[in-house]
C-alpha cells in the first residue's frame, strides 16, 4: 500500500541528500550553536503567537514543535465531515513568525495514532524540496529540520509526501504559513516604517467531499476508506467547499475577528492549492503585498487582491468605520454558497463624513 511505499521513497530521498557533500555554508555549526534560542508556542489561527515586529536582537534559532494530527473535522453546519489531516490540530496549521536571518528549527511529530507518513515543504526554505525530502516521517516518528530564513515575506508550508498523496494531504487540511519579517519591520511603498496593531491569519481551503447517489455528502470511517472517492472528486477540480479556517462559518458570528476604529490590522491570507481573490467589503487594502514578499514595495489602496494558489499574501488596513465587515473570496459563489466568508467586528464611532444614510428606505413618493 502507499504507506509502505511512501516510507521507502522517503528513506531513499533522505539517504541521497545526506550523502551529498556539504556546500559552503554562511555559518558553521559552531556559530549557529552560539546563537540565542527562542522556544515559541504556536497558537491556532486566526490568531498568531506574540512576536516583535522590529527585531531588538540579532539573529537567533527559533524553535517550534508541531504534532501532525489526523482527525475527522466537521466543515459546515450540516455536519459534513472531512477526514482531516492537520498540522498542530488546526486547519490551516498555525502561522509561525520569525525575522530574516533567523534559523527556524522545527520538530515535526507524527504520533503513532496516525495512519500515514507526512512531511513538510516550506516555501520559505531553500533546498531539499523545501525540507520535504528531509522530513518524511512514519507514524511513531519525529524529525527535526533547521532552515535559515533568508527571504522576507509570507510563505505557505504544506505536506508533500509523494504523487497523489501530495494534493490529497493538502486538500485534507495540511497547509499553513510562515511570516519572515524584515529585521527592521515592514515598510510602505516609500520605504517608511509601518506597523500593525493586530495580525490575523486566514487560511483558505478547497475541500472535495464525495457525494452518494442521492447527492448527499458521504462520510467515511477512515482516511483510507475515503481516499479513492475523494481522489475522483479532486480530479474534477470542482470543490464541494471553499472555506476559511477549516469550516464554513469558522470566522463569522461569535468567531468574528475583532478590531477597533483606528486600529491597523495585518491580514495574512494563504491558499496552498488554488487561486483566490480576497476582498474586505466596506474596506480596502491600504497596503497589500499581493505576492506576500516584503522585499517588494506594497501596492496601495487595493480593492480586491489576488492570492496565487501555493502562496500567502498580506494586506494592511486601518479600520475607519465601526460595524461588521465581511471578508470574502470575491468569487461570490465561493463566498456565499461554498463558505469562503469571514467577519470582522469593529467597534468605534461612525464617521458621517465617510458615509451617511441621508434618507431611510421608504415608499417612492408620488408626484
Ligand atoms: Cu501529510
Amino acid at each position: 500500500m502507499f504507506t509502505r511505499r511512501q516510507a521507502l521513497m522517503g528513506v531513499a530521498a533522505a539517504a541521497m541528500l545526506a550523502a551529498m557533500p556539504a556546500l559552503s555554508a554562511a555559518a558553521n555549526e559552531t556559530e549557529i550553536a552560539a546563537l540565542p534560542r527562542e522556544k515559541v508556542t504556536l497558537v491556532a489561527p486566526p490568531f498568531v503567537h506574540a512576536h516583535e515586529q522590529v527585531a531588538t536582537t540579532g539573529p537567533k534559532v527559533v524553535e517550534f514543535i508541531m504534532p501532525i494530527v489526523e482527525k475527522p473535522v466537521v466543515i459546515d453546519d450540516e455536519g459534513t465531515t472531512l477526514q482531516g489531516m492537520t498540522f498542530d490540530g488546526s486547519i490551516p496549521g498555525p502561522m509561525m513568525v520569525v525575522h530574516e536571518g533567523d534559523y527556524v528549527e522545527l520538530t515535526l511529530i507524527n504520533p503513532d495514532s496516525n495512519s500515514m507518513p507526512h512531511n513538510i515543504d516550506f516555501h520559505a526554505a531553500t533546498g531539499a524540496l523545501g525540507g520535504g525530502a528531509l522530513t518524511l516521517i512514519n507514524p511513531g516518528e519525529q524529525v527535526k529540520l533547521r532552515f535559515k530564513a533568508t527571504r522576507t515575506g509570507t510563505f505557505v508550508y504544506h505536506c508533500a509526501p509523494e504523487g497523489p498523496m501530495i494534493p490529497w494531504h493538502v486538500v485534507s487540511g495540511m497547509s499553513g504559513t510562515i511570516m519572515v519579517l524584515p529585521r527592521d519591520g515592514l515598510k510602505n511603498d516609500k520605504g517608511e516604517p509601518i506597523a500593525y496593531d493586530k495580525v490575523f491569519y486566514i487560511g483558505e481551503n478547497d475541500f472535495y467531499i464525495p457525494r452518494d447517489e442521492n447527492g448527499d455528502f458521504k462520510s467515511y470511517d477512515s482516511h483510507g476508506e475515503s481516499y479513492a472517492d475523494t481522489l475522483e472528486v479532486m480530479k474534477g477540480l470542482v470543490p464541494s467547499h471553499v472555506v476559511f479556517n477549516g469550516a464554513k462559518g469558522a470566522l463569522t458570528g461569535e468567531n468574528a475577528m475583532k478590531a477597533k476604529v483606528g486600529e491597523t490590522v495585518l491580514i495574512v491570507h494563504s491558499q496552498a492549492n488554488r487561486d483566490t481573490r480576497p476582498h474586505l467589503i466596506g474596506g480596502h487594502g491600504d497596503y497589500v503585498w499581493e505576492e506576500g514578499k516584503f522585499a517588494n514595495p506594497p501596492a496601495k489602496d487595493l480593492e480586491t487582491w489576488f492570492i496565487r494558489g501555493g502562496s500567502a499574501g498580506a494586506a494592511l488596513y486601518t479600520f475607519l468605520q465601526p460595524g461588521v465587515y465581511a471578508y470574502v473570496n470575491h468569487n461570490l459563489i465561493e463566498a456565499v454558497e461554498l463558505g469562503a466568508t469571514a467577519h470582522f467586528l469593529v467597534e468605534g464611532d461612525w464617521n458621517d463624513d465617510l458615509m451617511k444614510q441621508v434618507e431611510a428606505p421608504g415608499p417612492i413618493p408620488i408626484n
